[in-house]
């Protein structure tokens, strides 16, 4: 066998199940094309064109932040610091802030304007080993809006050397011009919105925000029972501020993953791990809001729920731009070891987007996404508060950050 390059003397965090990390100490790592060819001890590697030495480094599937909302116009800074001089969140709501102010900069936004200040923000997550990302919509909720939304997510991934999935959250909040008729604004979710921009080819998944300041779980049923129709997979928003019972109705409809679930019940539990539904947990908006209700990890953990965790970047709950900064927050916030930190930046966030056969793991045929680290151990990756130390990064076969010897 004859690969394009091998990187040698190197160890492997693959996250492949048995050993911790699925580790191979003294490993190669065979590259062909777009793809991993070879994984394991170095004595049983193939010959290759190009060979790199590593030097005993540690080396990681690509990270992939499964849940953000990084393409809006705008930010809301501004609000941050009227909060922090006392104003509260219902008198900036009622000052025209909140989501809506970040609607309205976003309907104002071109679609150039859109990439750019999502690449301003992508920008870091790349820098620290991010090689995939899903982006949502949300901040448009009318047809032209979300469709720019995500056509820009479209374009980062065309630009930026980043696989992009694109998930529609049309049902985020309700727009001003729905005020009081939230039934009639997810009848244009589900009769225009998500059926037009399917056939555009820009939906990956459909996800809902189900909560009391948003929709209810009867209006996530018809918005999920659109995106079945036209085969389209589902996830939630589910149990970030109060439980309705959200985790089961995402597990009822075979959802890839419900997310925040701080809120979520023992019956959720049950019916995600029977469905295989991923718990995606976010540390940054439950650092940013300072929230004091943890969610359920030990019993997602008791129950082989796997789990996932993301940055949720937003302007309003999460202006989080570090990966790793929440490898950090799960473990001190949630009690995540690291190990099950780095799963859920890796095999554990593919399965949330969907993508767990190509992606996740350093594993022969799966894409070559990789980061190689200078550090000593993998638990470094959540155990430093800031900090990067990726030392090279790969994303489909090309490096994007050169080692530099
Ligand atoms: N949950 C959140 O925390 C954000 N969206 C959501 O569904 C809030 C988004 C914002 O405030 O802009
Ligand atoms: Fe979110």
């Amino acid at each position: 066998m004859q690969y394009d390059l091998l990187l040698e003397n190197c160890r492997a965090a693959t996250m492949r199940s048995g050993a911790p990390y699925g580790a191979v100490e003294d490993a190669a790592i065979g590259i062909t094309g777009q793809k991993i060819a070879f994984v394991g001890p170095r004595k049983d590697a193939g010959g290759a064109r190009q060979r790199i030495d590593l030097k005993n480094r540690w080396v990681t599937p690509g990270l992939i932040d499964c849940h953000t909302h990084l393409v809006y116009g705008g930010d809301r800074a501004n609000e941050f610091e009227m909060r922090l001089k006392g104003a509260t969140y219902e008198e900036i709501a009622r000052a025209g802030g909140g989501i809506v102010s970040t609607v309205k900069a976003t309907r104002a936004a071109s679609e150039a304007e859109l990439v750019a200040s999502a690449a301003k923000r992508l920008k870091p997550l790349l820098a620290e080993g991010v090689t995939l990302i899903e982006i949502k919509s949300g901040y448009g909720l009318d047809l032209e809006t979300e469709g720019r939304q995500l056509r820009a997510a479209r374009t980062l991934a065309k630009q930026q050397r980043v696989g992009v999935r694109a998930t529609c959250l049309a049902a985020h909040a309700l727009p001003p011009e729905f005020k009081d008729r939230s039934d009639d604004y997810i009848a244009l979710v589900c009769d225009r919105i998500i059926p037009v921009l399917h056939q555009e080819g820009l939906i990956d998944a459909v996800d809902v925000f189900c909560e009391k300041i948003a929709f209810s779980p009867e209006q996530t049923r018809r918005v999920f029972d659109t995106a079945k129709k036209l085969g389209i997979p589902v996830k939630l928003h589910a149990e970030q501020l109060s439980d309705l019972n959200g985790a089961a109705l995402a597990a009822e409809y075979g959802a890839l993953s419900a997310e925040h679930l701080e809120w979520a019940n023992e019956a959720g539990i049950a019916a995600m791990a029977k469905s295989g539904t991923v718990a995606v947990l976010l540390p940054g908006a439950f650092y940013a809001l300072r929230e004091t209700k943890l969610p359920p990890i030990d019993g997602f953990r008791k129950a082989g729920v796997p789990m996932a965790i993301a940055t949720d970047s937003n302007p309003g709950s999460s202006p989080a731009l570090s990966l790793l900064l929440m490898l950090s927050m799960a473990c001190t916030f949630f009690r995540f070891t690291p190990e099950e930190a780095l799963r859920g930046v890796t095999t554990n966030a593919a399965k949330a987007l969907g993508i767990g056969k190509t992606h996740g793991t350093l594993d022969s045929g799966k894409q070559a996404d990789l980061v190689v680290w200078d550090v000593e151990r993998p638990a470094e990756l959540s155990y430093w508060v800031g900090g990067n130390p990726s030392a090279a990064i790969m994303q489909a076969g090309r490096w994007t950050k050169e080692l530099c010897a």
